[in-house]
């Protein structure tokens, strides 16, 4: 196992701030040493708060920087290929938040690049695999002891978006997650993709269609519903319900099992509270993944999403945002899966 893996952050807003903090005070044999971001105060600022980190001004400089091992890209996807290719130019480990890519011609380049090159580098930054209901859930659904899977039902909620989040990022950056959620527990690609809207909340900026419903159909013939509401204005809820032969499974109930009743000007409520945002619903998702992310690059390997998986789920978007668009169901577009591509898949 190599020393501490040294680890720089390209995109330091929300998510690129968050993992920082997550290396710097909760993730074993890593340390954080260079940040980069288009805003250079906001970097400067960011690695002022930590002892020994550089902030850099161009991210392809401290990819290719020799005291450089490792990087967590969490910039926008528009730029992700340019910085995924510079990551396998120069054999450097990378920890790429979704989407990997906007579009599925640039996410199979970095497919074919990383096959191309060697022994794989990339992890895709899906997380909800990570989160220990979604993985119990995955192990539950392997064993067999529900039987055949039939059916998946998602919803995924977010608080608010800002004006800039249009229909077509709803699709793009949050329905996402659930394209992967649904390949990773039926463990198989999805063929067919809708997408649908009804009448918009009336809270959605002009012109956005927010909720929208998709469904999925999964190669081996089983279906995923999602509802993706993300102006619903109350805070962030992700879960997941399996519906198998004998029985079902739900990941993200937030259930503590623990019922109590508390008097407050409401008039007493019980349970928990509904998370403000992904940061605080997933982050020990966040945590796991980044550190079996830092243990397989110390280790000279990769584990969880691969770059298959992310092109795979940027294929089945750009076909949702047609869906979108046509309101009709759109087949996915995957590259035939070579010998080659098969050896850069994990
Ligand atoms: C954001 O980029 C995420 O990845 C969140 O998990 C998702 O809930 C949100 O809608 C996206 O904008």
């Amino acid at each position: 196992m190599a020393s501490e893996l040294r680890v720089g952050v390209i995109g330091v807003g929300m998510m690129g701030a968050d993992h920082a903090e997550r290396l710097v005070t909760r993730t074993a044999g890593a340390r954080l040493v260079a940040v980069s971001d288009p805003d250079t105060a906001r970097a400067a600022e960011l690695a002022s708060r930590y002892d020994g980190v550089r902030s850099v001004g161009d991210p392809l400089e401290l990819i290719a920087d020799d005291g450089v091992d490792a990087v967590v890209i969490a910039s926008p996807g528009f730029v992700h290929e340019e910085q995924v290719l510079a990551c396998i130019e120069h054999r450097t480990y990378a920890l790429c938040e979704k989407p990997l890519t906007m579009d599925a011609e640039s996410s199979l380049r970095i497919v074919e690049a990383e096959a191309a090159a060697g022994p794989p580098l990339v992890q895709v930054g899906f997380m909800r695999r990570f989160d220990p209901e979604y993985a119990a859930m995955k192990a539950m659904l392997d064993s067999g002891q529900l039987g055949r899977t039939l059916l998946l039902h998602n919803t995924h909620r977010n608080k608010a978006v800002p004006e800039s989040f249009r229909s077509e990022m709803i699709v793009r950056d949050s329905l996402v997650h659930e394209v992967d959620v649904a390949r990773f527990l039926f463990g198989e690609e999805i063929t067919e993709i809708t997408v649908l809207a009804p009448a918009p909340t009336g809270v959605a900026a002009e012109g956005v269609l927010d909720p929208q419903v998709a469904l999925f159909r999964m190669a081996g013939g089983g279906m995923a519903t999602t509802e993706v509401f993300v102006n619903c204005q109350v805070g962030y809820e992700v879960r997941c319900e399996a519906v198998a032969e004998r029985g079902t499974v739900v990941a993200g109930r937030n259930s503590t099992g623990l019922y109590s009743t508390v008097a407050d000007d409401h008039g007493g409520y019980w349970g928990g509270q509904v998370p403000p945002d992904f940061r605080a619903r997933f982050a020990r998702a966040y945590d796991l993944e980044v550190q079996a992310w830092v243990d397989a690059s110390r280790r000279g390997e990769v584990v969880g999403p691969s770059t298959w998986d992310g092109y795979a789920a940027t294929a089945v978007c750009t076909a949702g945002m047609e869906s979108l668009a046509t309101g009709q169901p759109v087949k996915v577009q995957l590259a035939e899966r070579t010998a080659l591509l098969d050896g850069a898949r994990r």
